[in-house]
C-alpha cells in the first residue's frame, strides 16, 4: 500500500485527513499544495482534483477526493485502530457526521474568509489580483461565495445562514458529549476525527466564545482531542507558530463584531 496525500498546511479538510492517517498510524508521502500561492489551480493538480481543492489521496495510483470519503477509505485499509465503530446504528450515526461535514466545512470556510483570511487577502492584494484569483476557482458557486465574503465580510448573508449550521452543530455536540466522552460514545471514533479540524479552526480564529458559555462540552472535547498524539501529528506540526499567532491576533481584533452578530443571531433564533 502506497499513500500519497496532496494537502494544504492550513486547510481544515487536509488536517482532518492527516489526523485520520495519524490515528491509523499510516506512513504517507506528502505533496504540499500552497493554497495562498494558488497551486491548487495548477493544470497538473486540476487533473487530480477537478475542483481545485485539497485534500486528494492517491492510494496505489487511484485518486480519492472528499475528506470524509478519504477518512472512510483509509479506515478500510487495515483493521487496526478501527475508527468506524462497531454496530449498524453507530455506523449510520457516524456516516451522518461525515455527511454533515459538507455543511460544517462550508460554515468554517465562511467564518475564515469573512474574517482573518479577508483581512489578509485585502491587505496583500490589489483588487485586480483578487479578481484574477477568484476567476481561477473552477466551481462557480464557490467563486461567487468567495467574492461575496471578500466584499461584505461579516455582513455577508452567508454568515447568518452558517451561524445556524454552527449553532446546531454545537447543540448536537453538547447533547452527545453530556452522555459520553466522545461523539459516538466512550470510544474515540471517526466522527471525532471528522470534526476536530473544524472546531480547532474556530478556536484558532479566536471564536471559542461561540461555545464557551452555551455549549461548554465542545471546549472540553477540543481539549481531549488535542491531548491525542494525532492532533500534534495532523494539525500542530503543520501550523507554524508565527502564523498561528498572527491568526489569533487578527481574530482577537475581529471578535467583538463576530460576538455581536452571534449574540444577535442567538437572541432571534
Ligand atoms: N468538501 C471538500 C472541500 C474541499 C475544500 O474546499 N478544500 C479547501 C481547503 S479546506 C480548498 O482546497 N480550498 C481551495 C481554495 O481556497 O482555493 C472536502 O471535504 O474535501
Amino acid at each position: 500500500m502506497e499513500l500519497k496525500l496532496y494537502h494544504g498546511g492550513f486547510s481544515v479538510c487536509s488536517a482532518k485527513v492527516r489526523v485520520g492517517l495519524a490515528e491509523k498510524n499510516f506512513a504517507w508521502e506528502s505533496f504540499p499544495i500552497d493554497l495562498v500561492a494558488g497551486e491548487q489551480f495548477d493544470p497538473n493538480y486540476l487533473k487530480i482534483n477537478r475542483n481545485g481543492v485539497v485534500p486528494s489521496l492517491i492510494d496505489d495510483g487511484t485518486v480519492i477526493t472528499e475528506s470524509s470519503i478519504i477518512l472512510e477509505h483509509i479506515d478500510m485499509l487495515s483493521p487496526h485502530n478501527r475508527l468506524m465503530p462497531a454496530g449498524r446504528m453507530l455506523q449510520s450515526a457516524t456516516r451522518l457526521w461525515l455527511l454533515r461535514c459538507l455543511e460544517i466545512h462550508s460554515a468554517i470556510n465562511t467564518m475564515t474568509f469573512s474574517t482573518v483570511n479577508r483581512h489578509n487577502i485585502l491587505a496583500a492584494n490589489t483588487p485586480e489580483q483578487i479578481a484574477d484569483s477568484i476567476a481561477k476557482i473552477p466551481n462557480p458557486k464557490a467563486a461567487a461565495k468567495r467574492r461575496d465574503l471578500l466584499d461584505n465580510g461579516l455582513a455577508s448573508a452567508h454568515v447568518t445562514s452558517d451561524f445556524q449550521v454552527l449553532a446546531t452543530l454545537f447543540d448536537d455536540m453538547q447533547s452527545a458529549l453530556e452522555k459520553s466522552t466522545w461523539l459516538m460514545g466512550n470510544e474515540y471514533s471517526m466522527a471525532d476525527t471528522a470534526v476536530i479540524a473544524y472546531i480547532d479552526r474556530l478556536d484558532r480564529l479566536g471564536m471559542a466564545g461561540m461555545w464557551e458559555e452555551r455549549t461548554p462540552k465542545v471546549g472540553e472535547w477540543l481539549n481531549a482531542s488535542k491531548s491525542r498524539p494525532s492532533y500534534a501529528e495532523g494539525i500542530e506540526k503543520f501550523t507554524p507558530t508565527a502564523s498561528a499567532e498572527k491568526t489569533r491576533a487578527i481574530g482577537a481584533q475581529l471578535w467583538p463584531e463576530v460576538k455581536q452578530r452571534w449574540d444577535d443571531f442567538l437572541a432571534n433564533r
